[in-house]
């Protein structure tokens, strides 16, 4: 018994061992970093089974006419807030399909809260302020990331075995915006990955 014991606790430990952590750097075409790319990572393909929960706060706040941040990861159903910081009025809305919203005008330091239900993004304006443009992922999995202003982006924890891996930007020319990356199965140790993705110029109106 104290063999099998002994036997178990060596394959417990070599399996949390196994966990590794994900590093990738997003480049446009020009080769410069881009920041707010997101990468998510669905190990064997599936969405996370149980609640998700991301160490951000799922805030996007109006300030100097402007979301911020511009990109914001949530999990599906999540509960976001729009806090008004700015002395004018907002007018913010999302026509996405399945996390549609309106928020009508609202003034400084009122706090409005938003369900978004749909995996896939909520691409948010102002009806008053078309230059304001913000978008948030909405995501089934529990191993997501935003890229910061060097292009990187590092998802930790990851299990070992196969996994689909995505690079999602609000302006990647590619079907929903997104890209799947060659990488299809996590090892042991660490992994870094490199992409290179297309951008368009931003639109003032979506
Ligand atoms: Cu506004």
């Amino acid at each position: 018994m104290k063999l099998i014991a002994a036997l178990l606790m060596v394959a417990l430990m070599s399996g949390s061992a196994l966990a590794g952590s994900l590093t990738v750097t997003v480049r446009g075409a020009d080769g410069k970093p881009v920041p707010d790319a997101v990468v998510t990572v669905n190990p064997d393909g599936q969405p996370t089974r149980g609640p998700i929960k991301f160490p951000w706060p799922y805030r996007v706040q109006q300030q100097n006419i402007q979301f911020s941040p511009f990109v914001l990861i949530v999990s599906a159903g999540a509960e976001v807030t729009f806090p008004n910081l700015d002395k004018v009025r907002h007018h913010v809305y999302s026509f996405s399909a399945g996390n549609k919203f309106e928020l009508k005008l609202y003034g400084r330091e009122e706090n409005r809260t938003v369900k978004l239900p749909a995996v896939g993004v909520a691409a948010i304006g102002c009806n008053i302020h078309d230059r304001m443009i913000g978008f948030i992922k909405v995501v089934d999995t529990a191993y997501a990331a935003k890229s910061d202003a060097s292009g990187v982006a590092v998802i930790a924890d990851l299990p070992a075995g196969p996994v689909v891996v995505r690079v999602w930007h609000p302006y990647l020319r590619a079907p929903e915006n997104e890209k799947t990356l060659p990488l299809t199965s996590m090892g042991g140790a660490s992994a870094r990955e490199t992409v290179t993705i297309d951008l368009r110029a931003p639109t003032a109106h979506h």
